[in-house]
C-alpha cells in the first residue's frame, strides 16, 4: 500500500514537472549545483543554488563557469528534495548580456509578502558596469514565478549577493568584488539606501568572496570563503553590528582535500539545529567548475564561536529503511578492503557503488529509520564476478546479524533475503562480505 502510494506520488510529481531526489551528500544529484543559499519559508527549507552546466560549442567558455539559469529546491526534512525547476534564466532578464552564462551565486529573502531573489550577472550595457553587477527578481511564492527588475541595483558592482534583515527590520545587502561590501537597502528591497561600505578588518591577502551574514544571540557573523593558502576555505568574523567593525575569528571549513578551488556556503537554523550548506565537486572530480551542494550539521560553543565543520558524505537527516540506502554515502568505511567508485564514470549522475575487495572490508551507514512496523525482507543491488554473500548487521561490527544476502555470479542483480530479526527504531547498518570474493553494492532497501 505504502509503495503504491509512493509510486502514485512520484507519478503526480512527474506530471507536475517536479523531480524528487533522495540523497545524502551531495544532496542534489540530477544536475550540477553550487553556492547554496538555504532559507526557511513556512515549514520547508528552500535552497537557491547556482546551476553549473558544461560548455558546449557556442554556449559558454570551456574550462570556466558556465551558468545559464537558476532552479529552486525544497524539502521538509533535509533528506527528500524537490526540484521546482527553473525560476530565472539569463535571456529573460532585460539587463543581462544574452548568452553570457554568468548567473553566479544568488540569495533569496522574504519581506512583506514578497520573495526577493538577488543574483549577479554581466550587464549587456557596459556603461552600467564593465564586470558583474547584481539584480533582483520578485515573486509571490518561494518557487516563483519570479519577475526580474528591468535594471540592476544602482551603485553595486560585484558578485555573490547576500541579504540580512536585522531585528529592527532594516535590510542590508552584502556582496563581493575582491573585498566584501555592505550597504543598507531601502524598504522596497530594490535600491541601496546609502553608500556601500567596505567591510575592512578582514584578511588583505588572498581572494575573499561569497559573504553570508547572520545574527545569533546579538553577534553578527560575517562568513566568507577566503584563499589563505591554495584554494578557498570558509572563515568568519564577528561584530556587534551588521556593518562592523568585524573581528576575524577563525576557520569554519578547511580547504577541500581534493582541490575543488571554490567553496561557497550559507547557514541555516531549522528545527533547533544549525546546518552549513556548502559545495564540492563530487559529481565532477576532474573539473571543479561543475559542483554539487552538500549539507552538514554545525554547532556553536558557549562563547558563540563556530565549531569547525568536517565535511561528510552521510550528510544529515534520517534515511527511511524503505528507500534505497546508498551505502557509498557512508558514515564509516574500513581503511582496507572497501572503497567507493562511480557506477558509470561516463555518467556520474548515476551515483556511486561500494566496492568490497573481500571480507576485510566493511561499511557503516548511520541513521536508518526502520519505524515500528515489522519489515520482512531486504533487497540489495549487487554484482560479484565469483558470487558472494553479504552480511547485514544492525548498529556496528558486533551488532546482531539481521540478514545474509547472496549475490549471484555475474553482473548487477537485484536480490532479496528475509530479515532474520526485526528491531524497530533507528539504527546504523553495518555491511560486510562473508567470504573472500570481491563484491559491489549499489543500494540496500527494506520492505
Ligand atoms: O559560482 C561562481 C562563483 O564561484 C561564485 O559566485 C563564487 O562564490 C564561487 O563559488
Amino acid at each position: 500500500m505504502r509503495t503504491l502510494k509512493l509510486y502514485g506520488l512520484l507519478a503526480t510529481l512527474t506530471l507536475l514537472g517536479l523531480s524528487p531526489a533522495y540523497a545524502q551528500n551531495p544532496f542534489i544529484t540530477n544536475q550540477f549545483t553550487a553556492d547554496p543559499t538555504a532559507r526557511v519559508f513556512g515549514d520547508r527549507v528552500y535552497v537557491y543554488p547556482s546551476h553549473d552546466i558544461r560548455a558546449t560549442p557556442g554556449h559558454g567558455r570551456a574550462g570556466w563557469f558556465v551558468m545559464e539559469d537558476y532552479h529552486v529546491f525544497s524539502s521538509a526534512n533535509l533528506t527528500d528534495w524537490m526540484d521546482h525547476g527553473v525560476i530565472v534564466t539569463q535571456n529573460k532578464v532585460p539587463w543581462v548580456k544574452p548568452d553570457s552564462y554568468s548567473m553566479w551565486a544568488p540569495d533569496c529573502i522574504f519581506r512583506n509578502g514578497k520573495y526577493y531573489f538577488y543574483f549577479p550577472s554581466t550587464p549587456r550595457d557596459t556603461t552600467v558596469s564593465k564586470g558583474f553587477t547584481i539584480g533582483v527578481a520578485v515573486a509571490d511564492k518561494p518557487t516563483g514565478p519570479f519577475v526580474p527588475q528591468p535594471l540592476p541595483i544602482k551603485g553595486v558592482r560585484g558578485i555573490d549577493p547576500n541579504v540580512l534583515i536585522d531585528k529592527d527590520g532594516q535590510a542590508y545587502l552584502y556582496w563581493s568584488q575582491g573585498n566584501i561590501y555592505g550597504a543598507k537597502l531601502k524598504d522596497n528591497m530594490l535600491e541601496l539606501a546609502d553608500e556601500p561600505k567596505t567591510l575592512g578588518e578582514l584578511p588583505t591577502k588572498g581572494l575573499k568572496e561569497g559573504p553570508y551574514v547572520f545574527e545569533r544571540k546579538g553577534i553578527y557573523y560575517l562568513t566568507y570563503p577566503h584563499v589563505e593558502n591554495k584554494t578557498e576555505r570558509l572563515e568568519y568574523a564577528t561584530s556587534t553590528s551588521p556593518l562592523g567593525p568585524f573581528t576575524v575569528k577563525g576557520v569554519i571549513m578547511d580547504e577541500s582535500p581534493t582541490g575543488c578551488w571554490t567553496n561557497h556556503h550559507s547557514f541555516l537554523q531549522f528545527k533547533n539545529q544549525w546546518y552549513l550548506f556548502y559545495h564540492h565537486n563530487d559529481l565532477s572530480p576532474k573539473f571543479d567548475k561543475n559542483r554539487s551542494v552538500r549539507i552538514d550539521s554545525l554547532s556553536f560553543a558557549a562563547d558563540g564561536s563556530i565549531q569547525k565543520v568536517k565535511p561528510t558524505l552521510r550528510g544529515v537527516g534520517l534515511t527511511d529503511a524503505r528507500q534505497k540506502i546508498q551505502l557509498d554515502r557512508y558514515s564509516r568505511l574500513s581503511e582496507r578492503g572497501a572503497a567507493i567508485a562511480f557506477l558509470d564514470t561516463a555518467n556520474t549522475f548515476q551515483g556511486w557503488k561500494t566496492v568490497f575487495a573481500g571480507n576485510s572490508g566493511w561499511v557503516q551507514y548511520n541513521g536508518v529509520a526502520f519505524g515500528q512496523q515489522k519489515l520482512k525482507t531486504v533487497s540489495l543491488r549487487g554484482a560479484s564476478t565469483a558470487g558472494a554473500t553479504l552480511q547485514i548487521r544492525l548498529d556496528n561490527a558486533t551488532g546482531p546479524v539481521i540478514a545474509e544476502v547472496a549475490v549471484p555470479k555475474g553482473t548487477w542483480h537485484e536480490v532479496k533475503a528475509p530479515i532474520m530479526a526485526f528491531k524497530p527504531g533507528t539504527h546504523a547498518l553495518f555491511v560486510a562480505p562473508k567470504s573472500q570474493a570481491p563484491v559491489e553494492v549499489d543500494w540496500v532497501r527494506f520492505e
